[in-house]
């Protein structure tokens, strides 16, 4: 297949595009490299020293003898190059994961919040436009989140997209419907993955585009079979209050002997997927696409659920570093149970990669080798989620502040 992956130089993106070129697929990234720009407007660097987009492209060229092309387009704003590209590629297939996707960096102030917006939602339509315009029957699969459901549950498990609803009629019939699971998102980043649905649904309806939306959990793990073969390969690995996210964060911060930042309680249960599943989730997708003029399919990328503080207590184990409960800058439950419907992956055949202690002590290694690079005062999250909270933790700083002018 001739295969785009947008946002191919990102945490995901990579792997995607090397796993489906080791494949045999001919990829194409499209990228507008603007997440190594963050990381300057952040000032803080990938744990792991990734390489420039050319040097990671040559090496994998080298060791493949395949090609990698690169596109440096911004969707969101280069529409007319958007679709000069796809015109001449005519892709068989997009994977569409150029969206901003940390939900800290979102919350930061109100610029992260309206870049996140336009970004995402801007990318998003031009993509959902540009296809349209062309006459393009490229199947889109787009990397959504499980965050658009919210994670509180009522007790039953939620379905993969779509909830069956009954709607009591006035003539005392009842009607039956399948609607989207109830947004409920939990920051601005959440939200455009929400309004992301929207479009999707109307541009499969209204021109039959035909579309995969993979709600997935959050990722574990660094490398993938490809991104491991070669140091030049090495994919980003996000330790920072920002873009790091938990399960990666508590890892990293037991192998240099910070203690583990648990939020609150830690009683927040997330859905997690190792970073192997996920590439191969994104081939089952491909693999499996909607007939023309189908609605969106679905899919819930994830393997199992788990509660922050166990897994700081798990990590806390395997490191011996102490667990810190410290004041959560986001606003979300305190406590929530989770339990999430992934029967068609795992009909698909994907053999979920779960959290065994072999596995966390390979990252626990990735970690200690360039541990150096860590730079702590990035390490705790100080993105709040509202004016109140981003008070509280100002005072609870203060302190600290006083000491170290006194
Ligand atoms: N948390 C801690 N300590 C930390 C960092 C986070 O207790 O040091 C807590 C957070 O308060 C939250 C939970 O861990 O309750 C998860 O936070 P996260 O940063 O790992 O995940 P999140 O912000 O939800 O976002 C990540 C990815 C996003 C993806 C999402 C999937 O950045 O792109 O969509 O996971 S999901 O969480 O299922 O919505």
């Amino acid at each position: 297949m001739r295969i785009g992956v947008l946002g191919g130089d990102g945490f995901v993106g990579w792997p995607t595009a090397l796993h489906l070129s080791a494949r045999g697929h001919e990829v194409v990234i499209v990228d507008s490299l603007v997440r190594r720009q963050i990381d300057g407007e952040l000032d803080v660097q990938s744990l792991t020293p990734i390489t420039s987009p050319k040097e990671r492209r040559d090496a994998w060229a080298e060791l493949s003898g395949r090609h990698i092309h690169l596109e440096r387009i911004d969707l969101a704003k280069d529409y007319g190059e958007l679709k000069a590209w796809l015109a001449a590629f005519r892709p068989d297939a997009l994977i569409h994961l150029a969206e901003q996707r940390a939900a800290p960096y979102s919350m930061k102030s109100a610029r992260q919040k309206r870049y996140t917006v336009d970004n995402n939602v801007n990318a998003t339509h031009n993509l959902l436009a540009a296809l349209v315009e062309l006459g393009l029957d490229a199947h889109l699969v787009h990397l959504g989140t499980m965050g658009v459901y919210g994670y509180s549950t009522i007790g039953a498990p939620i379905p993969e997209g779509y909830q069956p609803i009954k709607i009591d009629l006035p003539n005392g019939d009842v009607a039956a419907q399948d609607i989207l699971y109830p947004a409920n998102p939990g920051s601005i980043y959440h939200m455009t993955k929400c309004l992301d649905q929207i479009l999707f649904a109307y541009y499969a309806k209204n021109d039959g585009l035909r579309i995969t939306d993979l709600h997935q959990g959050i990722v574990w793990g660094t490398n993938t079979a490809e991104t491991g073969r070669d140091e030049r390969l090495i994919n980003r690995f996000d330790y920072d209050g920002d873009y790091g996210t938990v399960l990666n964060r508590l890892l990293i911060q037991g192998a240099i002997g910070h203690p583990l930042t648990v939020h609150g309680t830690g009683g927040q249960t997330r859905a997690f997927i190792h970073l192997q599943d996920s590439v191969r989730c994104i081939e089952l997708a491909l693999q499996n696409p909607p007939e023309r003029g189908e609605r969106v399919k679905i899919f819930n990328q994830m393997t199992e659920t788990h509660r922050v503080r166990d897994l700081a207590a798990m990590v806390s184990r395997l490191t011996g570093a102490p667990i810190e409960y410290v004041t959560n800058p986001r606003k979300e439950a305190a406590e929530n149970d989770l339990v999430v419907k992934n029967d068609q992956f795992l009909a698909l055949g994907l053999q979920p990669t779960t959290l065994s202690a072999g596995l966390l002590t390979e990252i626990v290694e990735v970690a200690r080798r360039y541990g150096h690079r860590v730079d702590a005062r990035h390490v705790p999250c100080v993105s709040a989620w509202t004016r109140e909270i981003a008070e509280r933790l100002a005072a609870e700083r203060r302190p600290h502040l006083v000491k170290a002018a006194s």
